[in-house]
């Protein structure tokens, strides 16, 4: 499913073999095939072997964080290039928190953002993009009746993942960008919320395009992709989704956690010298916060000043 795969390469069914132990094999993966890989009907392949992953996208099962099963995070992609990040700009309405951390999780994972605010006929992107200005973060505006282009020239030659909240538009942009997809479109439902929703992620490959040479590329649908786990992630690495917030770190002393009870943390001076936004350094003290358990687990995705923030 990579660039190197011509349009008319057959698609084959393969399972997984006995030999490949415990591992998993996750969308995105290059795989070792063996047996009948002909595509033809019926015909079955063994994957044999899992090739080393460039990158890797781990989600949390945040909905059951009282249990260790719960917080284990697993990998949901292999090999993405780019995490397109919808958000909506109105209904529901945006959510820095989590566009925040989808930025840690990029950085962390050596994958290129790319912001794609949907529903710009409902609220202009103003805000947002505000928030957003110290960073050099690729963006795109979508309206029903826009002509996708844009997002198409980005899209082209690379794997992305889509990653957003339920009712950003996700299904209704992978319809439009591939037709014959037939992503159900809805509004959210109780299936959509339970702790049994489907995680599969589905990977499209995007239709060539009359004007462009080349491979139009690969869109990674998560649907049931709530946020990302960042356990994982040092308080170091955690910055590196705030670049505007690092050059401020310089002054701190050795081993500052960067939260808000480090008395010396620079930080606060940074942000007071009008280096940076002070609503970047909350969020990430939030996000700092949610990693050891604290904050409050039912909103750790909004931050104050984002839109309808504590109603
Ligand atoms: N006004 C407006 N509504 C949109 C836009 N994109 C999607 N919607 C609507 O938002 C709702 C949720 O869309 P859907 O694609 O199912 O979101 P998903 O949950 O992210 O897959 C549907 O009623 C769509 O018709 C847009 O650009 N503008
Ligand atoms: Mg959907």
């Amino acid at each position: 499913m990579f660039p190197d795969a011509r349009p008319d390469d057959p698609t084959v069914t393969a399972m997984r073999a006995r030999e490949l132990g415990r591992k998993s094999v996750v969308v995105g993966d290059r795989v070792g095939l063996v047996g009948d890989t002909s595509g033809a009907p019926g015909a079955l392949a063994r994957i044999v072997r899992i090739a080393e992953r460039r990158s890797v996208l781990r989600r949390t099962a945040e909905d059951d964080a009282t249990t260790a099963e719960g917080r284990l995070e697993r990998v949901v992609v292999a090999n993405a290039d780019q995490l397109v990040i919808v958000s909506a700009l109105a209904d529901p309405p945006p959510r820095t928190g989590f566009i925040d951390r989808c930025l840690v999780a990029a950085y962390d994972a050596d994958i290129e953002p790319l912001l794609c605010l949907t529903k710009a006929d409902l609220a202009g992107p103003e805000a947002v993009l505000g928030y957003y200005t110290e960073l050099e973060l690729p963006y795109v505006l979508i309206r029903p009746d826009s002509d996708l282009a844009a997002l198409r020239a980005l899209l082209a030659g690379r794997v992305s993942v889509m990653v957003g909240h339920s009712g950003v538009g996700k299904s209704t942009l992978v319809n439009r960008l591939v037709p014959e997809a037939g992503r159900a479109v809805g509004t959210v439902s109780a299936i959509g919320r339970g702790r049994h929703t489907s995680t599969s992620a589905v990977a499209l490959r995007l239709p060539p395009q009359p004007d462009a040479d080349g491979d139009p590329g690969w869109i990674i649908d998560t649907p049931g992709v709530r946020s990302f786990g960042l356990a994982h992630v040092s308080a170091d690495s955690l910055l590196h989704g705030f670049p505007d917030l690092v050059e401020g770190t310089v002054d701190c002393p050795a081993n500052c956690q960067h939260t808000a009870e480090e008395a010396d943390c620079a930080l606060d001076a940074w942000v007071a010298a009008g280096k940076a936004d002070p609503r970047r350094l909350a969020s990430y003290r939030r996000l700092l916060a949610s990693r050891s358990g604290e904050g409050d687990p039912r909103e750790p995705e909004r931050n104050p000043g984002d839109p309808l923030a504590g109603s």
